[in-house]
């Protein structure tokens, strides 16, 4: 990702803004009593004062000099991002704050509205969950996951696990918080065997909630570990291999202080909720980690968020959490869970500098490979990288200190949303946010677990073209052994059955890479395939896990038009009201940014169409601006000359849409139109609705049949719009293809004498034309010569019907 917004205008730290005292929401109102959930062992004292953020709104501010900066924190109630990865700030503010911006003349945009009310419907929301509870407790129902759950709640939850499933599930103690509450977790492995003794296997360590009001991360560790246990049970290949191997221990809340205070009396509170002595309270402990404490991106003020305590480790939580990773040395990786901002982060966060190799590597790839799996399941786009670069400079994260101290592969992963709900993220998201970070852990289990293990950094082929080969990448990679050179094969075979033939895979000059290329099949089949390689100890590795009995497979098509978007083969930027005055289309190289890609996807050429290619010196330069930019592709056939009309025949083409990155996300639609008559006519074929915002390429496909005529005067059209000030619009198109997918040729039929496409008495006459003239298309006899015999076959045809 680009950093093109980096450094430009104003843009300081935390750190430096000493004397914003952030954090205490002072200001923000309180009200006595009222509907309060009480959750145990919190001071009713604290539960009396809820803060309520009257007034108070997300606001986006652009400082144009360091004094707007200090005065917007100095006014804010609290911060309202992770993502300061522009010169954007987000922060919460109230009504009297927001008259103090104006009349020191700082412009703003909302971010969320009535914060209030988003807090309010929250509440809502969980009571109605647990009213419609037993008892109101949780039991071992399936609702555990459709709101968010007290700190009680989830160690009531963990016990059960612990309970239910006694031979893969067991409790892990971490320590106490400074008020006494329970820091605990438990671990989940495969039952422990003498042949395979439990103590003996890798370690991986998640937690969540060091930040108390990131709400959706105690939700997302519960729910990682349900699903392993779930697929542990059902027998799951992978997740058997991977458990065999592996225990994951998971510790859902380790700052249950800040976390309780959250539900009781103050939503938005981030820290710990140790008495400073100055009047202020909390240690943040992301900033409280004994490796290069204090550095950039930390606070010495106790009344700021990111207030990195007194010294390294003074917080029992964070001490608590050391002492139990230091006691566990086979702990290989780590994932520390935050909201909000769909990131991958890994280390270092003190320094711009880059990890040493190989690590460097394997942190790059590791990246790479969870964010593809995040995007597999509902399409989200979580951003990858070093967190310094990626967000900004933090020192005393837990991710340095696990990798920098202890050696283990550690992230920060910020989970949904970009900053909609932020914080307060819905109770509707808690499922799809842990599955799409299910499959991205599964990932990295499988690297710790499995001693050789395999990703397609391309992903399996969408299809191969009829009488081709197809070649794409394969890394086979291990983090405790290396492939015995010249081993990995591909065993693959045409069609569903039969043997599959072995094939040595090239090696690539990249680290770890192999090329894999399928042998060349016929239009409509399947090519079944599979990987193995052996590691240097002479241990074969097979995948898919479960191979041959579950193999990957491909279809073979047979393309009937293909752009590249190399070359401008007739396609037209602009129509009769087009307003947009930046960001036109156009056919050129991407150059990457928050909001548009690098690269475009084919594999031959480097071009794309996109909506403004460069990326200029912010990410709001070359986007969309003023309205609409239409794009509308030259004229391709849909018509297989070979083929009939039930013919399965696909159009597809790639397509980047982002219209989330800008301070006003989410508002436009952006729409795609098909025409079978060379654009005189158009019908809707897609549109990505507001909230639909890839900043991915993704490949769509459509099946034409049912859909729309196919002509050899085809046109697709795609509009981007930027209807709103304030959104940052990008879009690309590449690889537009038609294929044929269902080879098989419609039966002819004989008996449709005319080829008119129906049997009918006319088909009679027509034959009886043709064999009164001799012709030889009357010989259906099976024997030279027009004669009567001809006749008695036809009509016996005829009667048949088709
Ligand atoms: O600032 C933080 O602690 C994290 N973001 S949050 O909004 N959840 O507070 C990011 C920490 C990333 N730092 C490292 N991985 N070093
Ligand atoms: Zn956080």
């Amino acid at each position: 990702m680009a950093q093109s917004t980096r450094g430009v205008g104003f843009m300081f730290s935390l750190a430096v803004v000493a004397i914003a005292t952030l954090g205490e929401t002072a200001r923000a109102q309180s009200e006595a009593g009222g509907t309060v959930v009480t959750v145990d062992g919190v001071q009713a004292a604290e539960a009396e004062q809820r803060t309520t953020y009257d007034g108070c709104k997300v606001v986006r501010i652009v400082p144009r000099s360091m004094r707007e900066e200090l005065t917007a924190l100095a006014v804010a109630e609290t911060t309202w991002f992770c993502e300061r990865r522009g010169i954007e700030l987000d922060l919460v503010v109230s009504a009297e704050g927001r008259a103090a911006l104006d009349e020191a003349g700082i412009p703003y945009t909302i971010r969320v509205d009535d914060l209030k009310g988003l807090i309010e419907a929250e509440r809502a929301q969980y009571d109605a969950v647990r009213a419609a509870e037993e008892n109101g407790v949780v039991l071992r129902g399936d609702t555990y996951f459709d709101t968010f759950r007290t700190h009680t709640e989830v160690l009531a939850r963990v016990d059960l696990l612990i309970a239910d499933h006694s031979t893969i599930v067991s409790a892990a103690i971490v320590g106490a918080s400074r008020f006494g509450r329970d820091i605990r977790g438990f671990s989940v492995s495969a039952p422990d065997s003498p042949e395979n003794p439990r103590n003996q296997r890798r370690q991986v360590l998640f937690n969540g909630t060091q930040h108390a009001r990131e709400w959706l991360s105690p939700p997302t560790v519960m729910f990682i570990a349900h699903q392993l246990i779930a697929d542990f049970e059902a027998g799951d290949p992978r997740v058997t291999q991977i458990l065999n191997n592996v225990e994951v221990i998971f510790v859902p809340i380790i700052n249950p202080d800040g976390y309780d205070f959250t539900w009781t009396t103050t939503r938005l509170w981030r820290k710990t909720r140790v008495d400073n002595g100055n009047g202020t309270f909390g240690v943040d402990p992301n900033r409280n980690w004994g490796f290069e404490w204090g550095g950039e991106g930390a606070s010495t003020n106790p009344g700021n968020d990111t207030y990195r305590g007194p010294s390294p480790f003074s917080e029992p939580e964070t001490a608590a959490l050391r002492d139990f990773v230091i006691a566990r040395p086979r702990i290989d990786a780590h994932i520390d869970f935050h909201t909000f901002s769909q990131l991958i982060l890994s280390p270092w966060g003190y320094t711009s500098n880059l990890p040493p190799e190989p690590v460097q590597t394997i942190f790059n790839r590791l990246n790479g490979d969870m964010a593809r799996e995040v995007r597999s399941v509902h399409g989200m786009t979580y951003v990858s990288g070093p967190s310094y670069t990626t967000i900004y400079p933090a020192s005393g994260a837990v991710p340095d200190w696990a990798f920098g101290a202890q050696g283990i592969l550690s992230w920060t992963f910020e989970l949904r949303d970009t900053g909609t709900y932020g914080f307060v993220a819905p109770a509707s998201a808690i499922v799809p946010t842990g599955q799409e970070n299910y499959v991205a852990v599964l990932t990295l289990l499988d690297y710790i677990g499995l001693p050789l293990r395999f990703t397609l950094p391309d992903g399996v082929p969408a299809a191969a073209e009829a009488g081709e080969t197809t070649s794409f990448r394969v890394v086979i990679d291990s983090i405790s052994s290396s492939v015995q050179s010249g081993s990995p094969r591909l065993h693959s075979r045409l069609g569903t059955v039969g043997p599959f033939v072995e094939a040595p895979l090239s090696a690539l000059p990249a680290v770890d890479e192999y090329l894999a290329t399928l042998p060349a099949g016929e239009c409509g089949q399947q090519i079944q395939f599979s990987f193995s390689a052996q590691t240097s100890t002479g241990t074969t590795v097979v995948y898919p896990i479960s191979a041959p009995a579950n193999v990957l497979g491909v279809p073979v098509v047979r393309t009937l038009y293909r752009d590249a978007c190399e070359v401008n083969i007739g396609w037209i930027v602009g129509a009769a009201g087009d307003t947009a005055t930046t960001g036109v289309w156009e056919l050129a190289e991407p150059q990457a940014t928050n909001a548009q890609p690098g690269q475009d996807v084919s594999t031959d050429g480097t071009r794309c169409w996109i909506t403004g290619a460069s990326a200029g010196n912010s990410v709001g330069e070359f986007d969309v601006d003023g309205g609409a930019t239409t794009l509308t592709s030259s004229a391709f056939s849909a018509v297989d000359p070979e083929g009939g009309a039930a013919e399965s025949v696909a159009l597809s083409y790639w397509l980047w849409y982002s219209n989330d990155r800008g301070s006003s996300p989410a508002q436009d639609p952006f729409y795609v139109s098909i025409s079978s008559d060379n654009g005189a006519t158009w019908q809707s074929l897609q549109t990505i609705p507001a909230n639909g915002s890839t900043n991915a390429w993704v490949r769509y496909e459509f099946e034409l049949i049912g859909l729309i005529e196919r002509t050899s005067q085809m046109r697709l059209r795609f509009v981007a719009n930027d209807a709103g000030a304030g959104s940052i619009i990008e879009a690309a198109v590449d690889e537009v293809r038609v294929t044929v997918r269902d080879c098989t040729l419609p039966p002819v039929c004989e008996a449709d004498f005319d080829g008119n496409g129906t049997r009918e008495v006319p088909d009679i006459f027509a034959f009886l034309s043709a064999w009164f003239a001799g012709d030889v298309s009357a010989d259906f006899d099976g024997t030279p010569g027009i004669a009567v015999p001809d006749i008695f076959a036809f009509l016996s045809l005829w009667f048949a019907g088709c």
